[in-house]
């Protein structure tokens, strides 16, 4: 698939922090610690509604760590996926009368859009999970001769699935305990009472052809991809086992990134799939998560076409921490929109403070765990010092301006 255009990142004088991150598995933050080729790979989005700020909020929370990484002087490898044929996906075109590969090509196109309009820098790799399924129909098949994948005993339709135990690291990611898997799994795309699995946990890797649905022809018959195994392929095959961050939403923790951990590491028998397992918090709209199913969704393409400033929604998903489960309210961008003002009004001055010092508490704070709240005032105390007229360095204001295009995105 086609990524969205890049745009040129300039270089912050002075000295970069290498970043500290989160990490879901072992529950600390701890030092990433990249070659001189970072790694990552975040989940995609299902393209069968617009993007909404709870997606925009976490692909920031990942902009921010590729950011931080090139201003160490790393390459990045980021690689990003398209859940291009899923249920969700196709119980939208079927209630719309959609065709569902149409459905996806315009929300694909239109998230490209949204991503560039907010200055998220793109992946290297885009790949949709159809692009993907004769990598997938391998995987399958070797974790099927393995012995830790099987067909469900329906005659009918005998679906591969996968041992939820087959890597003997089940949990290593969520650390969740069962029930709390039993739930997950159940609210979150699993299918724990289908008839003829071996256990209420093991996930779908291969769903037989069903009539009226999409299906290719493989090696294991017709059929289509579960959901789990398409991320944990489309990331081992483009940057092997142990690559340094994989991220998503919370939503995702389990049972997906616990699953495509697992796939992974039951096919190579190497540990771990990813070094970092990062994850953002949900955003939501008048106390409820944001999501398709509740319809409570505010658009970033409804806001471009409102003329609302993207880089003021950036800012506003920004003020609050990428972990925090957070609100989307009227008052956040009322306030980013007078943010960016006052940063704009301060940065277009021919003078002002020195700015070594406000860029170095800027590295400082989204170096440890991406704390955008603390950078944001970084900047406003620079501001307002500028906007009262205190400062006569004439090199601060554009220095300023390059480190927050860099490091945060905004461009002013
Ligand atoms: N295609 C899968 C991942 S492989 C998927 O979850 N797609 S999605 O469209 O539902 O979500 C795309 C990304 O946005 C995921 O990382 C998900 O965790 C994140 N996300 C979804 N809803 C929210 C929300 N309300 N707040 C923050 N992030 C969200
Ligand atoms: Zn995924």
């Amino acid at each position: 698939m086609q990524s969205w255009p890049s745009r040129p990142v300039p270089r912050v004088p002075g000295t970069p922090r290498p970043l500290r991150l989160h990490d879901t598995a072992t529950g600390e933050i701890r030092p990433t610690t990249p070659g001189a080729t970072a790694t990552m790979y975040v989940c995609g989005i299902t393209p069968y509604d617009a993007t909404h700020l709870g997606h925009a909020a976490t692909y920031l929370a990942f902009d921010l760590v590729h950011r931080l990484w090139l201003d160490n002087g790393h390459e990045v490898h980021y690689v990003q996926n398209v859940t291009d044929v899923d249920d969700p996906l196709l119980e939208r075109a079927e209630r719309d009368q959609d065709d569902w590969v149409v459905l996806g090509m315009r929300e694909t196109a239109l998230f490209r859009e949204d991503m560039a309009a907010l200055r998220v820098l793109p992946p290297r790799d885009y790949l949709g999970a159809v692009e993907s399924i004769p990598e997938i129909v391998e995987t399958v098949a070797k974790l099927l001769a393995d012995g830790v994948a099987y067909r469900a005993d329906d005659k009918r339709y005998p679906d591969i699935y996968f041992d939820h135990n087959g890597s003997g690291r089940f949990g290593s990611v969520s650390n969740y305990d069962e029930p709390t898997m039993a739930r997950y799994f159940a609210e979150r795309g699993g299918d724990p009472e289908r008839p003829g699995k071996r256990h209420p946990l093991d996930a779908l890797l291969w769903r037989c052809a069903r009539p009226g649905e999409p299906s290719w022809e493989s090696e294991l018959g017709a059929g289509r991809p579960g959901w789990h195994v398409e991320c944990s392929v489309i990331a081992l095959n483009r940057l092997g086992m142990t690559f340094d961050v994989q991220g998503g939403g919370s939503d995702l923790i389990f049972p997906h990134h616990e699953f495509s951990a697992a796939h992974a590491e039951a096919l190579t028998g190497e540990h771990p799939f990813a070094r970092h397992y990062a994850h953002a918090g949900m955003i939501g709209l008048d106390g409820e998560k944001m999501s398709k199913s509740r319809g409570n969704l505010v658009f970033v393409s409804r806001l471009r076409a409102d003329h609302v400033d993207m880089m003021a929604v950036r800012l506003g998903l920004l003020s609050g921490h990428y972990r925090a489960d957070r609100a989307w309210t009227a008052d956040v961008l009322a306030d980013a929109e007078a943010r960016l003002a006052r940063w704009r009004a301060a940065l277009a001055r021919d003078t002002g403070p020195d700015a070594t010092d406000t860029i170095t508490r800027l590295r400082d704070h989204l170096a440890d765990d991406l704390d955008t709240p603390q950078a944001l005032r970084a900047v406003d105390a620079w501001a307002d010092a500028a906007l009262a007229g205190e400062g006569g360095d004439h090199s601060a204001p554009a220095r300023l301006r390059d480190a927050v295009d860099s490091l945060l995105g905004v461009a002013v």
